[in-house]
């Protein structure tokens, strides 16, 4: 624990890592695992396009998920774009500002126009009532972001679609394994799509899964995957390049039979952020919204200026000196972001707790790379920040 202003490394003392920790949850199988599973995709020759492992995976994740159609997919980008062009959406899709930009890119790559809502203060989460500020004519599609290791109130956004007669899917792509009181995310909306990035709980380097009840949706989704289609006459708009490799089906493999361990291993990590934090003026860890079991993906802190002496800024660059590589996602919003801020004007100054969660809110290392020792090293940095906040605030910026 640093015990003076001097001992921080932006005011010259040593730093508190001298490896530094990613935020991001970078779990990857062991190296035996992953060598035979390379080995077996070799004396195959079989690499890519719907081969045995990606078919074992989409079976496992139907089964994990209790759900119909698990499609495996390149990224959940694309994921995104697919479930739109396979809902034959029209006209305006409704979205949060607070998310990852793959959010609005996906639907503008799909032809929609983008109407972007604010977020829940207290969960970040879309709700109806952020919903109704910003419903407007045209609008076909809700596509709220279960965000965080949190999830959305998932019946009330369902009674909301239905009331106002647009299609209702998730992007979930921080959602995997939740459990929410409704059963697991995965199942829920005309659809969900799950990100199988290096920095999410169930990685496949690069990956992504469209989750739907909808068979017909789901065959249509694996038509467009694939450029030429799955060679049976289905009527779709377009055909792409979405495939999962075998390499990429092999990690998520692995990481399915890992899921366990992994989730908690970074509840135990967020269990040592709580206690450091707890009763800090002016810090909030966020908890998981809506959920009954959470894979704990992110640790989210929020911070207020005035009660805890620094900025969220501030206590970044100090974090950022001793090695905590801390992220402030999602900053901008994406309204703010090219080309949205130029294309939607309108939504510059009308977003407002966006705005303010794009300048209070952090992400703190959490995942593989990170000890429950590390965290509450982490939670002291913080803790002794806002006791020396007035010396370090000049120098943090
Ligand atoms: N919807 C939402 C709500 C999302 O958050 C995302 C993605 C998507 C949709 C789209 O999903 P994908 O199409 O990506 O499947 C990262 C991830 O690339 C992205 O998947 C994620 N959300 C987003 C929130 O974060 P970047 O550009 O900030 O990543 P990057 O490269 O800066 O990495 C984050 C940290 O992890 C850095 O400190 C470096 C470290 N890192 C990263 C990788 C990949 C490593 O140490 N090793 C690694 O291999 O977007």
């Amino acid at each position: 624990m640093k015990t003076s202003a001097t001992e921080f490394s932006i005011l010259g003392g040593s730093r508190e890592f001298h490896t530094e920790l990613p935020v991001g949850q970078l779990y990857f199988p062991a190296w035996e695992r992953y060598e035979q599973a390379m080995r077996g995709i070799i004396e195959r020759r079989y690499y890519t396009n719907h081969g045995p492992l990606v078919k074992e995976l989409e079976a496992r994740l139907e089964d994990f998920l209790h759900v119909r159609n698990a499609v495996t997919v390149s990224n959940a980008t694309i994921g995104l774009y697919l479930v739109e062009l396979g809902l034959g959406l029209k006209g305006r899709i409704m979205m949060p500002s607070f998310s990852f930009i793959a959010t609005a890119q996906a639907a503008v790559l799909a032809g929609l126009d983008v109407t972007f809502c604010d977020v829940d203060p207290s969960t970040h989460q879309v709700t109806p009532a952020t919903a109704d500020r910003a419903v407007e004519a045209g609008v076909s599609a809700i596509c709220p972001v279960n965000l965080w290791g949190g999830s959305t109130d998932i019946g009330a956004l369902t009674d909301w679609a239905n009331d106002h007669e647009v299609a209702l899917f998730f992007d979930s792509a921080h959602g995997f394994g939740v459990e929410t009181r409704a059963g697991k995310l995965g199942t829920f909306g005309r659809a969900e799509v799950f990100s199988f990035h290096a920095t999410k709980v169930l990685s496949a380097t690069e990956g992504g899964c469209i989750c739907t009840e909808d068979d017909d949706l789901a065959e249509r989704i694996r038509n467009m995957r694939s450029n030429y289609g799955i060679r049976r006459p289905l009527q779709v708009p377009l055909t792409v390049n979405a495939r999962m490799s075998e390499g990429q089906a092999a990690v998520a493999i692995a990481g399915l039979d890992e899921l366990g361990e992994r989730i908690a291993h970074n509840r135990a990590v967020f269990d040592a952020y709580r206690s450091a934090v707890s009763g800090l003026p002016g810090i909030r860890l966020l908890e998981p919204s809506n959920t009954t079991w959470s894979n704990y993906q992110s640790a989210v802190l929020q911070v207020s200026e005035d009660e805890y002496g620094m900025s969220r800024n501030s206590l970044w660059s100090v974090l950022r000196a001793e090695g905590v590589l801390a992220r402030r996602y999602f900053k901008p919003g994406i309204h703010r972001s090219v080309p949205f801020e130029e294309r939607y004007p309108q939504y510059l100054n009308h977003l407002p707790t966006t705005d303010q969660l794009c300048d209070t809110v952090m992400q703190l290392p959490i995942g593989s790379l990170v000890t429950s020792d590390d965290a509450g090293r982490i939670g002291q940095l913080v803790v002794g920040a806002h006791q020396h906040a007035d010396a370090l605030r000049a120098h943090a910026g």
